[in-house]
């Protein structure tokens, strides 16, 4: 099942399943978060995310009071962030392919760690140096509903549910497109539990 969100935005609904079993990639995932914990960063406004966040890659996203960037090291513990796992990479890299991209190849993987409540504001990805490589991003654990922005912070945003396995390509058009989470309704997932867990792989340097 592949749904057209937009110019170059692709939903592929269940791809984590078809690709890889889950349980492969929430082991990878443990492997991640095992070399760099889950941890609540800081604005540059001050304020503590309410999504707890790591990083695998040669770059990691981060955010504290002096801004947003891309770093090679885990600012908590100073070492490289671990690497992607092989399974996560074939997955980003078979996805991309299916939404039209051929040859991506992450340097960044960002996890978000979203407990009930938590949310995401709308906001653009715009501290990579190259945008016309598409972002994936691959949900799992309890569903989320995914605010699906226009140009502009204004703009009408559309509500996208996004459940367990659903993986999604943004580029082209869409790739600058503002975007966010609404405030997460309390669940369980019979395998991660009362929390949704989400990965974008990124171009980032
Ligand atoms: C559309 N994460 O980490 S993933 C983020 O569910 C982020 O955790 C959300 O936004 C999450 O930056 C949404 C879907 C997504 C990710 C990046 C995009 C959609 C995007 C970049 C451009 C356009
Ligand atoms: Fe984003």
């Amino acid at each position: 099942p592949r749904e057209e969100l937009g110019p170059g935005a692709v939903l592929l609904r269940r791809f984590a399943f078809s690709y890889d079993e889950e349980r492969t990639l929430v082991a990878a995932i443990d492997t991640i978060v095992e070399a760099a914990p889950f941890r609540h960063m800081i604005t540059p406004g001050g304020f503590r995310m309410s999504v707890a966040m790591t990083n695998a890659g040669a770059l990691g996203w981060v955010t504290d009071l002096s801004g947003y960037r891309y770093t090679p090291r885990d600012p908590e513990s100073d070492r490289p962030w671990p690497a992607i796992p092989s399974c996560l990479l074939r997955l980003a890299s078979r996805a991309a392919k299916s939404g039209g991209f051929d040859g991506f190849v992450p340097d960044a993987c960002l996890v978000n760690r979203y407990e009930p409540e938590a949310r995401m504001t709308l906001h653009q990805d715009k501290n990579e140096r190259d945008f016309a490589a598409p972002i994936v991003s691959v949900s799992l654990g309890i569903p989320a509903v995914f605010l699906w922005g226009g140009e502009k912070r204004n703009d009408t945003a559309k509500r996208v549910p996004l459940a367990h396995g659903d993986v999604v390509v943004w580029g082209g058009p869409s790739r600058l497109r503002f975007h966010g989470v609404l405030p997460l309704k309390d669940d369980e997932h019979p395998l991660l539990g009362r929390q949704r867990l989400n990965l974008t792989f990124r171009k980032a340097g």
